[in-house]
């Protein structure tokens, strides 16, 4: 490990799976699980992985320190994420390399993500004194209603591998403040990121007097995954990745009543009328195609465009994308990494040769570069004159398919098409058409934009969508009611007892 990114950020060679809060746990299974960066194949790290019985052990930490975390005033609670937004600042470079370097995307996306995490934890130190409940009017008299919210218990969070560190970071501030402590299950894909953020809470929260309300298992889906999602001492499991993974977790949590928060996947599209402004659209689109190859559950997947112009326009990307540099995402002018793994490429070669199958026209890459070391595949564009069937899978990969319309409301429709309804844009300069898109006849998506790609949402706003993409929201505006029980509570101050609803009784 030649990485001085890694040192600095405390990681060794071999690092322990079972974190408490207070430091590593000795693991018991003797597994381990080697960390290769996509980069070039290489090992990275090694971490030895967590059973369920080292879960336990964490989880009771977690079940512990929640008794007295949620009596902290939200305010205090966070005051501590303050901290911890503070301590992501000092370490934002190293960070974003270390996600570069396990996940693969370009270094300012790596730093992107972790400014994201720095991002909801301002949002959630302002969130902490605004966990507002509403008064309400009762129909009796000398009696007052109202609702308060209450911390839920131990969370169960678990992540994807191509957001390792924001992703928790929504669900872990937010939670926090909320006064609820945490298990975080991240992806094996990444987890020395999950690790490296580990050590950095375990130093915020310590020095705060609350080790334990931030707590990580790296283990096995089979093993610790499983174990979550059946275990009724975790109220709500937080889960982000694949539809397959959320029905799963959906069905399992929903079996023993608890709470599941999904965000899966998308299969979003951008739709393009004549009106629009051609370089915004060239601009949005291919840094929501080929920006973190195409692995973004909001990358856009789909390119509709009114038929006069729409040819043109996927020549032009076409052109662009012959020059994206592709390489070493840590290196400076390299716009695309490497998918995470060559199952990854794999899934890209089968969609691409589908797309052919279909009648699809490659007007750009469609291949792997098996000429190196790591798992790059060259930015695709599909054209073809309808739709193809392999354009509605979401394929985790920087495929473009681009098709022309000739009516809004047909593309409108097709985009609605989609098992997911995550994330979709319209980039266009008519009022109508931008508003009949935003309007409930519009788009299905959880998001809609106007003028801006289907990728990178700011944290403010509520995130996640409709359909399979699980229906949960995480991240900004309400999103924080997912983590906490509302109560509501009627107070009687008079010497009278009416029931409601005018009942008699005794
Ligand atoms: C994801 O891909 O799971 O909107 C999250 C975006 C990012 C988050 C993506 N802010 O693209």
């Amino acid at each position: 490990m030649s990485y001085a990114f890694l040192t600095a950020l405390g990681l060794s060679d071999i690092e322990e799976g079972a974190w408490n809060g207070s430091g590593p746990l000795a693991t018991t299974s003797g597994e381990t699980v080697d960390v290769y960066t996509p980069t070039d194949g290489s090992r990275i790290g090694t971490v030895r992985l967590a059973t369920v019985a080292d879960y336990e052990s964490v989880l009771a930490t977690a079940q512990e320190r929640f008794k007295a975390w949620r009596s902290v005033p939200a305010p205090q609670r966070g005051e501590v994420i303050r901290l911890l937004g503070l301590a992501l600042r000092e370490h934002k470079a190293e960070l974003g390399a270390l996600i570069s370097l396990e996940m693969g995307k370009i270094r300012s996306e790596g730093e992107g993500e972790v400014q994201e995490a720095i991002d909801i934890c301002d949002f959630a130190v302002g969130l902490s004194r605004q966990l507002y409940g509403l008064t309400m009017h009762s129909e009796r008299a000398s009696h007052r209603m109202y609702e308060q919210w209450h911390p839920l218990g131990v969370i169960g969070i678990i992540t994807a591998f191509n957001f390792p560190m924001a992703v928790w970071a929504w669900n872990a501030a937010l939670a926090a403040v909320c006064g609820d402590t945490m298990i975080w299950k991240p992806s094996l894909k990444t987890p020395l990121c999950a690790i490296a953020l580990q050590k950095i809470v375990d130093r915020v929260f310590g020095e705060a007097g609350h080790p334990g309300v931030m707590t990580t298992v790296v283990g096995t889906d089979a093993g610790v995954g499983t174990t979550m999602i059946n275990d009724k001492r975790l109220p709500l499991i937080s889960a982000t990745g694949s539809c397959r993974m959320g029905k799963l977790v959906g069905t399992a949590v929903a079996a023993r009543l608890g709470r599941s928060l999904l965000e899966l996947g998308g299969n979003n599209a951008i739709i393009v009328d004549a009106t629009a402004d051609l370089d915004l659209v060239f601009r949005g689109t291919v840094f929501g195609a080929v920006g973190t190859a195409g692995q973004r559950c909001t990358s856009t997947r789909r390119l509709m465009v009114e038929r006069p112009i729409a040819r043109a326009l996927a020549e032009r990307m076409a052109r662009a994308y012959e020059t994206v540099r592709i390489g070493d995402p840590l290196e400076s002018g390299v716009l695309m990494g490497p998918l995470i793994d060559d199952d990854a490429v794999r899934m890209f070669e089968a969609a691409v040769a589908s797309a052919v199958e279909q009648g699809g026209e490659v007007l750009t890459g469609g291949v792997a570069l098996r000429d190196r070391p790591g798992h790059y595949v060259r930015p695709t564009i599909v054209w073809s004159d309808k739709r193809l069937p392999i354009s509605f899978e979401e394929t985790f990969a920087p495929i473009l398919y681009i098709t022309p319309w000739d009516r809004l409301e047909d593309a409108i429709a097709d985009q609605n098409d989609a098992d997911q309804g995550l994330s979709s844009a319209l980039f266009t300069n008519n009022l109508r058409h931008a508003e009949g898109f935003l309007s409930a006849a519009g788009s299905d998506c959880g998001i809609a934009n106007i003028n801006i790609g289907t990728s990178g949402a700011e944290i403010g706003g509520a995130f996640g969508g409709e359909k399979e993409t699980g229906g949960g929201r995480e991240s900004g505006s309400d999103a924080w009611r997912a983590y906490m029980r509302r109560q509501t509570c009627t107070i009687n101050y008079g010497t009278q007892m009416p029931l409601a609803q005018g009942v008699e009784f005794l």
